[in-house]
């Protein structure tokens, strides 16, 4: 097929009209003319000229544009709208890299088509007979402060995504405002902006396919989803500058969206094994032996922990890289960090990105490295936790050393806190003193409190559990690099900077000069107000090439969690580092994983927690995600949190935390909750590998692991709005009980077989919803897929390292054709770049289940057991070689299957 066939122009019949009422004073702007278009093979490129006199509603219509559309894969078509000048900003390639283009791409097979209307200048992106995307809904509007462009969707559309929100997953339709610019959000209201952005929406039209559209822009933006008074379903971008760099990605499926989003974004980071353990936390421990104690008492009651967290409550007047001398004394904190390695746990502290503005080492050798953000010359200051503090200009080519150089020191293994991963917090950047921020010490919350009471307990005090006399041991699982400090005197340093901080000119893509950074004249819906407000002015220089605050403030968060990771990966090289992160932007999950936020201990929370998770993990591409379990603000209760157990044990991360000044909710603080965690953590670790393969295999291809139902049933129209149950895996349907004071829950069951985890019992699903009843408060419903094979542990252990040791079981649960597949992936668990994995595929057939793959990795362990789901008392009555379980409605055969080659179980 030639390309001028793909590139139809000009559009017959097309509607051009902008909507007579808009509302804005953008309905009377020119629109564009296209002109000089050419085809030049697997591109098209077009100038655009304004259409007329120009309406300079927010700043000043820019005259020329340039238009670039690629074929860029077989499922991608990439649209740009970007000035002649090449001066307005654009996402730097540093924070985001562009995907590569496929050269050798069959036109004949691209299933995505460019539509260009010459004049006015609009243009469709068509698969097949589907519009998916028509920008004639509205005339284009490009101005120095102000971008607009509306297209039209199908009526009552499924929409999802434009992250990060605690609103429904399926998207409202109209009255809907989606604000994208990264706030620190207490207690994460619904219908504002949250911590980080996301600008990518899946369109599903069930039958008819499912595409995605990502707008790569890191601008404030209004994104705005109404019908026009006739009655027309939009979609509209209002962003604050920047380009429109669209991404077009075919589908047809969910899935394949998701995959075809990776490719743009990243595909998410492997996680090494331990970091699927469990995880507790939280902000009030008092004092190191309180951490210590918490570790203590999870052990006596027999729940497995695996890694224990520290808040900022450990600083030393909460300044990063200070340790609280009294309470949180160097000697103590790495006895406990010893303790933890020598069980095989974990131990992660909280960074914040703000270095206190006092005489500490964080602040002195920042000063002196001339790292942090300038304002007009001078050191920009605002107040954080340590009260006046700095900000690290991630920018600035010399952070990376700093920051490197604080962690080896900090944290080193020798000397320092040997920590085995890293929080991050306050990342959007949070700024306590509001704008204009004239005097940060008014906002210094922390100087501000009356002096803290002495430590309750004095030294010597051993920590509880330990040994009297328990020493930290030199040895310990850290493999620490070649120490990297910063050379120099150390001295604080007023002096003048000489570094660059200016923005660029022409064809820099750095920003338009002589813009209103800190007013422009269209006001986003931000939720904390003006744009600067509570956070970093906006109209900041960063160092190199000048990029301004206004156009980057939704990046910080992710230049720090990029700087951070790295920082990690230097202090141990051969291993993955875990990062967790509040603030993201769009690729993100390529380093680092995600929590949901200071959410609150309420049952709203615990149900939105699923829908946020589910737009994180399968369309976002940040599979390493969950919500503070029991609730983080307000004080939780035993029923909810032992709910919230249960819940957090099919998040990927896993974690309890809590905010100062509520009441404890360790899972051991009442008896139903610790059954609860402990009936909860034994599923999730019987299932670790299956977790573990399906977590690896999205780092791989993008294909997901957590999903919506509509991603497997993706016809099924009963499930595009489903959001209270989810997959695990493929293979696993969690369906929680949602209602306080209920034990039932109306669980939807798609057209498809299904078994109870618990009892083997197969149920068909008809395609309704089926009422679970007596779902006891140490219950989740749990049901396999027909068709998965599911490796399992036979047992569970109270760490993950002794987990690796248990022998394997394999659990087939035969689809409606009979026939069952699975598969399962293992290395040594925390390798970079694990040099032998194990990449085994079931399969299940008539009786006989095949395992196959390639066997480099050996896990030392045995296949101790086949069971086959689906057989009843009759079935088992004429075999000898199996047992059949009572009760369990399944057989079980004892193998000794090595995995270290093929095989094949005759059942
Ligand atoms: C649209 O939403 C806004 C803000 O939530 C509300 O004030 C307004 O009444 C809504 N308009 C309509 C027509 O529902
Ligand atoms: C640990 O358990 C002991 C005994 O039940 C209890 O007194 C103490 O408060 C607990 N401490 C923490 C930090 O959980
Ligand atoms: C800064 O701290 C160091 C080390 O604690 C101390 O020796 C020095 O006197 C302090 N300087 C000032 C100006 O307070
Ligand atoms: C920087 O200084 C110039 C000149 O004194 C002034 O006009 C401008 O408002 C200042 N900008 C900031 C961000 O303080
Ligand atoms: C900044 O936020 C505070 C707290 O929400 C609010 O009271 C104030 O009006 C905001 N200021 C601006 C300029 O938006
Ligand atoms: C649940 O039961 C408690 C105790 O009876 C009651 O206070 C609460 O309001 C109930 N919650 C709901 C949602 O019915
Ligand atoms: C299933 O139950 C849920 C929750 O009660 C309800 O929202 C949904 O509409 C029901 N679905 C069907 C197909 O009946
Ligand atoms: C949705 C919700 O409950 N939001 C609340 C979260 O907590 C903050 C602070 O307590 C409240 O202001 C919000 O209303």
């Amino acid at each position: 097929m030639k390309l001028s066939l793909l590139f139809l122009a000009p559009l017959v019949g097309a509607a051009v009209l902008s909507s007579p009422h808009d509302g804005s004073s953008t309905t009377q702007c020119p629109g564009y003319r296209a002109s000089n278009v050419k085809n030049h093979g697997q591109t098209l490129t077009a100038d655009l000229t304004l259409a007329g006199k120009p309406c300079n509603s927010y700043g000043s219509d820019l005259k020329d544009l340039k238009l670039l559309v690629e074929y860029q894969t077989e499922d991608r078509l990439h649209v740009m709208i970007y000035d002649a000048d090449e001066q307005v900003y654009q996402v730097p390639e540093s924070v985001f890299p562009r995907p590569s283009s496929d050269s050798t791409i069959n036109f004949k097979k691209e299933a995505l088509q460019f539509k260009l209307q010459h004049d006015p200048f609009s243009f469709q992106v068509v698969r097949g007979e589907e519009v998916l995307f028509d920008t004639s809904a509205s005339h284009l509007v490009f101005q120095s402060q102000y971008l607009k462009l509306r297209t039209w969707l199908t009526n009552e559309p499924n929409l999802y995504g434009l992250g990060e929100h605690t609103d429904s997953l399926h998207l409202p339709t109209t009255n809907y405002t989606r604000t994208l610019w990264s706030r620190d959000a207490y207690g994460i209201p619904s219908d504002t902006n949250l911590y980080g952005n996301h600008p990518i929406y899946v369109d599903h039209r069930g039958e008819a396919g499912t595409h995605g559209v990502f707008l790569l822009n890191s601008n404030g933006m209004d994104i705005k989803i109404d019908q026009s008074d006739d009655g027309r379903q939009y979609l509209e971008y209002n962003t604050l500058g920047g380009v429109f760099d669209f991404y077009f990605v075919a589908g047809p499926t969910p899935k394949d969206v998701s995959m075809q989003y990776a490719e743009i974004a990243g595909t998410p980071v492997m996680q090494s094994y331990w970091t699927f353990g469990f995880h507790q936390c939280r902000y009030g421990y008092q004092d190191v032996y309180a951490v210590a104690e918490v570790v203590l008492n999870y052990s006596q009651a027999a729940i497995p922990l695996e890694t224990m967290w520290t808040d900022i409550d450990y600083m030393d007047g909460r300044k990063v890289f200070t340790l609280d001398p009294q309470r949180f004394p160097l000697h103590k904190m790495r006895q406990l960090v010893s303790y933890l390695h020598q069980h095989d746990q974990h131990y992660i502290v909280m960074v914040d990105p703000a270095v206190s503005d006092s005489n500490n080492t964080a602040f002195l050798r920042g000063m002196e490295q001339d790292i942090f953000l300038h304002r007009n010359d001078t050191v920009y200051r605002g107040a954080v936790w340590p009260g006046v503090a700095v900000f690290p200009d991630w920018f600035d080519s010399d952070t990376q050393d700093y920051w490197n150089g604080e962690f080896n020191d900090f944290f080193s293994a020798e000397h320092g806190v040997n920590i085995d991963g890293l929080w991050i917090d306050m990342n959007e950047a949070s700024n306590f003193c509001p704008w204009p921020c004239a005097d940060p010490a008014a906002f210094a919350v922390y100087d501000n409190l009356p002096p803290a009471p002495p430590p309750v307990r004095s030294p010597p005090y051993p920590l509880p559990g330990f040994p009297p006399d328990f020493q930290p041991s030199s040895s310990s699982s850290s493999k620490p690099s070649e120490k990297k400090k910063p050379s120099g005197k150390r001295t604080p340093s007023g002096k003048k900077t000489h570094k660059k901080r200016a923005q660029s000119g022409k064809g820099k893509k750095t920003g338009l000069p002589n813009r209103e950074l800190i007013d422009p004249p269209f006001h986003i819906a931000n939720a904390a107000g003006s744009l600067s407000n509570l956070t970093i002015d906006t109209d900041i220089v960063h160092a190199g090439e000048g990029y301004v605050e206004y156009d980057t403030h939704n990046l910080y968060g992710t230049m720090m969690s990029m700087a951070s990771r790295d920082a990690m990966q230097q202090r141990r090289p051969s291993v993955r580092p875990l990062v967790i992160t509040r603030s993201t932007f769009a690729g993100a999950g390529s380093h680092v994983g995600h929590w949901l936020g200071d959410n609150l201990s309420t049952w709203d929370k615990y149900r939105v927690s699923i829908a946020e998770m589910l737009a994180f993990a399968s369309i976002f591409q940040i599979p390493m995600i969950g919500s503070d379990v029991c609730g983080f603000g307000d004080d939780t209760t035993e029923q909810l949190c032992a709910r919230w157990a249960m819940l957090g044990g099919f998040y990927p991360f896993f974690r309890n935390h809590n905010n100062y000044g509520q009441i404890p909710q360790e899972f051991y603080r009442w008896p139903t909750v610790a059954d609860a965690a402990r009936k909860v953590i034994d599923i999730r670790y019987r299932l670790l590998d299956y977790l573990y393969t399906s977590f690896h295999t999205q780092t791989v291809t993008g294909e997901p692991f957590l999903q919506p139902l509509f991603y497997l049933y993706p016809e099924d129209r009963n499930v595009f709005t489903n959001q209270q149950q989810f997959f695990y895996g493929n293979s696993l349907m969690i369906s929680p009980v949602t209602e306080e004071n209920s034990t039932s829950v109306s669980a939807y069951f798609p057209d498809d077989l299904f078994y109870d985890w618990f009892t083997g019992k197969a149920i068909r699903g008809h395609g309704a919803n089926i009422t679970l009843s007596n779902i006891g408060l140490t219950d989740i419903p749990i049901h396999i897929r027909g068709g998965s094979i599911i490796p399992l542990r036979r047992d569970s252990a109270m760490t993950t390292t002794e987990l690796r040791r248990q022998g394997m079981e394999v659990l087939i649960a035969p689809g409606l054709d009979g026939t069952a597949s699975g598969e399962l992936y293992m290395d040594d668990g925390e390798s970079l770049n694990p040099s032998r994995t194990l990449q085994v595929q079931f399969h299940y057939s008539a009786g006989k289940l095949s395992i196959q793959g390639q066997f480099e990795y050996n896990p030392d362990v045995a296949v101790e057991s086949v069971t086959l789901l689906g057989q009843t008392s009759k079935h088992h009555g004429s075999r000898s070689d199996v047992e059949y379980n009572a009760g369990r409605e399944s057989v079980t055969k004892k193998t000794n299957i090595k995995l270290t080659g093929s095989s094949e179980v005759q059942l």
